[in-house]
């Protein structure tokens, strides 16, 4: 069988071009349009990122998504038929106006952004992904959080007919995650809706997903139906499944380990055969803009 010659026909080409052509019309360097949307520059606040992007094949072929089984090609191989379409997702608990919209909705009324951050998984990877989407605060502020609401708590869906690896007691499932509201609330926190200048691939956590830039991936909830206001911190899934692995905060820190290896550099998902080591950076290099989230805090205790 003839092989496709896949360098011909990459998403990245298509997409390099669709900027340079953005360019030309004048228009700021990281503007594009997307279906009916306008995409705004991107904010990267980690220098320079924008060289170094991962190719398309690596964030959508190397996964984490226990919901479709625990090896890196379930996620693309298994996740292809899930349903995306019709979606809910619902904002409640400690709000005065509880919402609920369809994925469809949320892509029109909030202004979509193309978003260039880093992912640093806890295992010790990282790559640069080019993200659509938006503050999860301009969501958040529509729902009009109560004075208790003090904690964020972040639900996936629940459907083990289409999951298989919900079949299994692999994590207490649905995946739960949680941020503190003044992490939610932040800027860089991110609602996402797309991945280089297009639709979110049902691996990478269709339709809705979470990107908390400056902690491990695993903080970074797919599939989302559920945001729910709470007063007291959740308990989420990888807490639960090993609390001593896994602590609410997984702020990236290269001077607090795993117990069970470094986190003092990361491998660099796609760049050779021998995939590059670099150092990885206090907040995976948005200290700047997060730090004083934690200036009264102990960030060894509160991991
Ligand atoms: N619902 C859900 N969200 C999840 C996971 C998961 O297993 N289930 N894995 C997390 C982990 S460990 C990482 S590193 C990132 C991976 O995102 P990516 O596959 O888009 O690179 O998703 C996170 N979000
Ligand atoms: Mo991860």
């Amino acid at each position: 069988m003839k092989k496709i010659k896949y360098s011909e026909i990459t998403p990245e080409k298509i997409y390099k071009k669709r900027r340079d052509f953005v360019k030309k019309l004048g228009l700021s360097a990281g503007s594009m349009f997307i279906g009916q949307n306008l995409i705004n520059p991107a904010f990267a606040s980690n220098d320079n990122l924008e060289n170094k992007i991962t190719e398309y094949r690596y964030i959508t072929t190397y996964n984490n998504y226990y919901e479709f089984g625990t090896k890196k090609n379930d996620p693309v191989e298994k996740s292809q038929n899930f349903k995306t379409k019709p979606w809910n997702i619902t904002i409640d608990g400690e709000v005065k106006k509880k919402i609920t919209l369809t994925a469809e909705e949320i892509k029109n009324i909030f202004p979509i952004e193309e978003r260039i951050y880093k992912l640093r998984c806890v295992e010790g990877w990282s790559m640069i992904i080019p993200w659509l989407g938006f503050s999860l605060s301009k969501l958040l502020e529509k729902a009009a959080p109560t004075s208790k609401a003090k904690f964020v708590k972040f639900t996936s869906i629940y459907d083990p007919e289409q999951m298989p690896g919900q079949r299994y007691p692999i994590l207490k499932w649905p995946y739960i995650e949680g941020l503190r509201i003044d992490e939610a609330m932040h800027p860089l926190t991110t609602l996402v809706t797309g991945l280089y200048g297009k639709e979110l691939p049902n691996q990478n956590g269709a339709p809705l997903r979470l990107i908390v830039p400056w902690k491990y991936g695993f903080k970074s909830t797919k599939v989302i139906v559920n945001i729910k206001l709470v007063e007291k911190m959740p308990t989420s899934s990888w807490m639960r499944a090993s609390p001593k692995e896994y602590g609410f905060y997984s702020n990236v820190n290269p001077r607090v380990d795993h117990p069970r290896w470094s986190q003092a550099s990361e491998r660099v998902i796609g760049s050779g055969i021998i995939s590059e080591r670099i150092p990885t950076t206090m907040f995976n290099g948005y200290g700047d803009e997060v730090a004083h989230l934690y200036s009264e805090m102990d960030l060894k205790k509160n991991f």
